[in-house]
């Protein structure tokens, strides 16, 4: 008998946040830490005896040791099969179409996304259900309660096979089938798009940067833009991933990108620009001279997607978290279709597009995606950009000047406040809802507030309920602030300032957002007393 079964004890904190648990890598490392919740999470999902699972991560630092431990997990728990991506890699929205395409029980996916990697840094594992979508809260609430109880977990007791060799293999009475990670989602991805179209782009000298920031889209974007499009070599870069991500930042922000918006802005800059993030579910879309906020970017692909053939029957309906801004509601208020809104992650997503009443969705923090996969998917909605200024003849900055002249522009950012000591965090956050009553027909300069709460949502689809999903100031017509805590942070608090104001007048859609938002930014301090409970007053990052 080669399976073990090891006796452990709970271990406190292994509380899944907004896209499954994240922690220091070392603290992943400690004995006895990946197991238990590996085993949670089998536990959690009724065990995966005779079920086939999808493994693979964005390869930082720990995600080959993680897949194999949780190969040979699986194996003992007497699952069938595993399929996994070579070398253990695979981008997050992959790893989703190959959960759908197999038609499995689910998969494990390796990640902390956009925070950094390398054994000081972050990790990350969460598990996707068999839709392919992040697992919903009462899949995670069973798994943390598992977590609590745990006293043993399984395992094999011998070595995990090769996983950087492409083929079938076995471990035990498991199959262990290594695949190409890249090849099937590049497929998918030929099935929604132009590619004919794009091509021609790239063939009549159209320029384009891909950062992938040393992380999993490299072999994406590289397969994809430079192999099947034709892009010039060199087009993407930072292409090869790294386990420390080379020491960068990977989330594709103006901020942690800040190597792509110098050439972007550059004189004889690229027509376009894109960056992805660690795991490869976020984009950042960049004109030259032109930033693309992700509100806006969601919103003007719902104006545009029928360009792409896979969505040219229109869509059935759009959704977006909660904090997005509200530009999508104004294109979906046009086009006629129903418009969502959800807490922010992407698993509440999951339940609108397997009903069919959504097909594109999207949240403020670089995320955007279909109903293609049921994760957000930085390469598609690159792709969807290609598609789209190839069908209208326009360039990012011509497309912006035009959604804005026809529906508005909703001006926004979000400010972050990061790694604040959680007691100073709280301080902030419950003194205002607690003050959350009293605040209507509050006037802040110009500005009165005309409604204040804490979002909670009822699911359409399911009618489970998700409170606390974050607190909204609205100052009537002239726009509102959020404030969330992340629940994807591993350093005390971060709390998230999210700030809108809707501008129609045609010659004021030109300003520094800003500046546009100034009123609102000060009222939102008066109103939280940031300063007092924390000492901040300027974020750490802005998008
Ligand atoms: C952040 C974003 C949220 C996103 C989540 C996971 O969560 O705000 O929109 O879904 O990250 O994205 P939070 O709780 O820190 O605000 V990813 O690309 O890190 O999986
Ligand atoms: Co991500």
């Amino acid at each position: 008998m080669t399976i073990q079964t090891v006796k452990t004890s709970p271990i406190a904190g292994q509380k899944p946040g907004t896209s499954g648990l994240r922690k220091k890598c070392r603290v992943f490392m400690e004995p006895h830490y990946l197991e238990n919740f590996v085993q949670a999470i089998f536990d959690g999902i009724g065990g995966v005896a005779g079920k086939t699972l999808v493994i693979g991560g964005d390869g930082r630092f720990h995600n080959d040791v993680a897949v194999r431990t949780i190969l040979r997990m699986a194996a003992a728990n007497g699952a069938a099969k595993a399929i996994v991506g070579q070398g253990g890699l695979l981008s997050t929205p992959a790893a989703s179409h190959l959960i759908r395409l197999n038609q499995t029980d689910g998969g494990i996916i390796l990640s902390a996304s956009h925070n950094p990697g390398g054994i000081d840094e972050d990790f990350g594992i969460k598990f996707n259900t068999p839709n392919g979508g992040p697992a919903p809260e009462s899949v995670t609430d069973a798994i943390f309660a598992g977590t609590k109880t745990i006293d043993s977990y399984k395992i094999w007791q011998g070595d995990a096979p090769d996983i950087d060799t492409i083929g079938n293999t076995t471990l035990g009475d498991m199959a262990v089938v290594i695949v190409d990670p890249v090849a099937d989602y590049a497929d998918l991805m030929e099935t929604l798009f132009d590619f004919g179209a794009i091509k021609a782009l790239f063939a009549d000298n159209f320029t384009m940067q891909f950062d992938a920031m040393c992380a999993i889209t490299g072999p994406y974007a590289t397969e994809i833009l430079e192999k099947r499009l034709g892009a010039p070599a060199g087009t993407v870069v930072h292409g090869t991933p790294l386990p420390d991500f080379g020491g960068m930042h990977p989330d594709p922000n103006p901020t942690w990108a800040h190597e792509l918006m110098d050439v972007m802005f550059a004189q004889d800059g690229p027509d376009f620009g894109a960056a992805s993030d660690g795991d490869g579910d976020r984009n950042m879309i960049v004109g030259h001279q032109c930033y693309v906020s992700p509100s806006d970017s969601l919103a003007l692909i719902a104006a545009h997607a029928q360009n792409a053939p896979g969505y040219k029957g229109g869509l059935s309906g759009v959704a977006r978290s909660m904090p997005t801004s509200a530009a999508v509601d104004r294109v979906a208020a046009a086009l006629g279709l129903p418009c969502f809104e959800t807490p922010t992650g992407w698993k509440f997503f999951g339940n609108l597009m397997d009903d069919g009443q959504v097909a594109l969705c999207g949240e403020e923090s670089f995320g955007t995606g279909s109903d293609h996969v049921r994760e957000k998917d930085g390469l598609w909605a690159v792709l969807m950009w290609l598609n789209i200024i190839a069908a209208t003849g326009q360039g990012v900055a011509e497309l912006l000047k035009d959604h804005w002249q026809t529906y508005g522009r909703n001006y926004y950012s979000r400010h972050d406040f990061e790694a604040v000591p959680t007691e100073q965090a709280d301080v902030a956050f419950d003194g205002l809802i607690a003050r959350l009553s009293e605040l209507v027909g509050q006037s802040y300069g110009s500005l009165t507030v005309s409604a204040a709460d804490e979002f909670s949502y009822t699911d359409p689809v399911d009618g489970s309920v998700s409170h606390h999903q974050g607190i909204r100031v609205m100052f009537g017509d002239d726009g509102r602030f959020v404030l969330r805590k992340s629940g994807t942070g591993t350093t005390g608090a971060t709390l998230r300032l999210y700030l809108e104001a809707l501008e129609q007048d045609p010659a004021k859609l030109d300003q520094d957002p800003q500046d546009a938002l100034a009123d609102i930014i000060t009222a939102a301090h008066a109103i939280i007393g940031l300063a007092a409970a924390t000492g901040r007053t300027k974020p750490d990052v802005v998008t």
